[in-house]
């Protein structure tokens, strides 16, 4: 039976070369910073993000949450989006973790607009909390995959600094972001006091995240993935894997990009509720009514046909384009959607 995985591209393979270096990687106590891969690892991926220093997590939520703990205090208040991640998916882990309060704004295709952050921020009083931290995601998930623009990100940053405020992007997948802006990602980094991002996602890394930002940061950081106990061992066999994710995957992600757009003007054809402006990197969110009552309803009739989907909300759905679909499964999903999607 057809089996067309579009629930997420964490469900990527890691690749032949990913896993032949793998087996050769020299490795060593990274509790002890005696892991050369590792090290390397870290090394180029604060090179490529052009942050002083890197750090190698297990998960993209355990970057998160460092960068929390590593930029707050108990009882600060950090601003994000109201479909943020680290709202949305981490399991309160700002609030049972750091101890911190988030403050959700609305937002626009997931980018938060500079005046409302402005109006967010705490004037000092000792009924409040200290904002301390704007929370940006780039791409944002469940804004579609969407990208701020850089003339936004200038923006929110002359605001940031206006008031004293750190900026952590969430990104992990900035270098989707950035195959659509046409930017390096160290560009779209550039405001951020810190980024964290996955390699295990469409760069199809079998494990692990980044965490990025100053010498001094990253040097905290460390202390608190230890405390959550995230101090690895021998992982530079996984370190060697990112090596290659960062290296040479971000290359192919305008591949995954294409082939979401040529998906999602197939739903459009169909008749099906998209909004195709918002289709900018490999996720893509649709409104399956009136064909199916819910997304639930959509997902199941997708899964009888072979194609995995996630349902995002009581009405969306989402396809997540990635490196293990191609273009035979591309045309196999377009047939799919014939079959479910016709108009009267
Ligand atoms: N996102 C996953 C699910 O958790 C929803 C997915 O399938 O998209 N930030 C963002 C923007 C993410 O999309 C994710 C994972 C994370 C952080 C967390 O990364 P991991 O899964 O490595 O902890």
């Amino acid at each position: 039976m057809l089996k067309i995985d579009l629930r997420s591209d964490t469900v990527t393979q890691p690749t032949d070369e990913m896993r032949a270096a793998m087996a050769i990687a020299p490795v060593g106590d990274d509790v002890y910073g005696e892991d050369p891969t590792i090290n390397e690892l870290e090394h180029y991926a604060a090179a490529v993000i052009g942050k002083e220093a890197a750090l190698f997590v297990p998960s993209g939520t355990m970057g998160n949450q460092i960068a929390l703990l590593t930029h707050t205090r108990r009882g600060d208040e950090v601003v994000c989006d109201k479909d943020a991640h680290i709202f949305f998916y981490e399991n309160a882990g700002a609030a049972a973790l750091a101890g911190c309060q988030l403050r959700t704004l609305e937002h626009c295709d997931g980018q938060i607009n500079p005046l409302d952050f402005e109006e967010a921020i705490r004037k000092v009083d000792m009924h409040m909390p200290r904002t301390s931290l704007l929370w940006i995601e780039n791409s944002h998930n469940r804004g579609g995959g969407t990208c701020y623009s850089m003339a936004q990100l200038d923006e929110l940053a002359a605001v940031a600094q206006k008031h004293n405020i750190r900026i952590h992007c969430d990104g992990a997948r900035i270098f989707n972001a950035a195959a659509y802006l046409k930017l390096d990602a160290s560009v779209l980094a550039a405001h951020c006091d810190s980024v964290m991002f996955c390699l295990s996602k469409g760069l199809c890394a079998p494990v692990g995240s980044i965490l990025a930002g100053s010498a001094e940061f990253i040097s905290r950081a460390r202390q608190m993935r230890k405390l959550l106990g995230g101090g690895m061992r021998q992982a530079g066999i996984l370190a060697a894997a990112g090596i290659i994710a960062l290296g040479k995957m971000s290359a192919r992600l305008a591949i995954d990009h294409a082939n979401a757009k040529i998906v999602a003007d197939k739903l459009a054809a169909n008749g099906v509720f998209i909004n195709l402006a918002k289709v900018q990197t490999n996720i893509l969110l649709f409104d399956p009514r009136p064909f199916y009552a819910t997304a639930d309803e959509c997902v199941d009739a997708l899964r009888a046909h072979g194609v995995l989907a996630s349902a995002f909300s009581k009405t969306a759905v989402r396809f997540v384009l990635h490196n293990d679909i191609n273009d035979q499964q591309v045309d196999a999903v377009l047939a799919v959607i014939d079959e479910l999607f016709k108009k009267e």
